[in-house]
């Protein structure tokens, strides 16, 4: 987990959230929940317009956030398809076929094997990852910002991304 966020129910309510992991999945995580991914996959979205690469919730590969992780480490150590994500070179081939070129760090890893093996990841709903952050409404994004940025339901655990503080009064 990040340092910046802010729990309003027990974590033990998360860590059951691997209970609904199906039996190819092996890290859970949430959605981004700003249009960075549509940004970064532009190019590759331009020559297939009709990709899901990078496309708002609920249908789309939006791309992940990684403040909060569920691993399943057994599952890791076990996977052959992780362990070539570790030793070989299919993260720098994806990135060549995505015209991928992340700055993000672990969370690009995680967004770019998504686009390709969609069933390694168990997507946690939005509200256990709630991102605050609204950096990309005002950098040339406000006509799809509301599409990505949207969380329905209670809040579990806030994300005071990009330095936004978290009210003091939501949880
Ligand atoms: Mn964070």
């Amino acid at each position: 987990m990040d340092s910046d966020l802010k729990f309003t129910t027990d974590i033990r309510n998360l860590f059951n959230l691997f209970h609904e992991f199906q039996p190819n999945n092996i890290i859970g995580i949430g959605r981004e929940s700003q249009p960075v991914y549509r940004h970064v996959f532009w190019q590759y979205r331009h020559e297939n317009p009709k990709t899901r690469v990078g496309d708002p919730p609920p249908h789309g590969l939006t791309g992940f956030n990684s403040g909060v992780l569920l691993l399943d480490l057994e599952r890791m150590r076990k996977s052959k398809l992780f362990g070539q994500v570790l030793d070989e070179n299919l993260p720098e081939n994806l990135a060549k076929k995505y015209h991928f070129r992340g700055h993000l760090g672990d969370q690009d890893l995680y967004t770019l094997l998504h686009m390709e093996y969609n069933d390694m990841f168990y997507v946690l709903p939005c509200t256990w990852n709630r991102q605050l952050c609204t950096y990309w409404r005002d950098h040339g994004y406000k006509d799809v910002f509301d599409l990505y940025f949207k969380c329905d339901g209670k809040i579990n655990v806030y994300h005071g991304n990009c330095n936004t503080p978290i009210p003091d009064n939501e949880g």
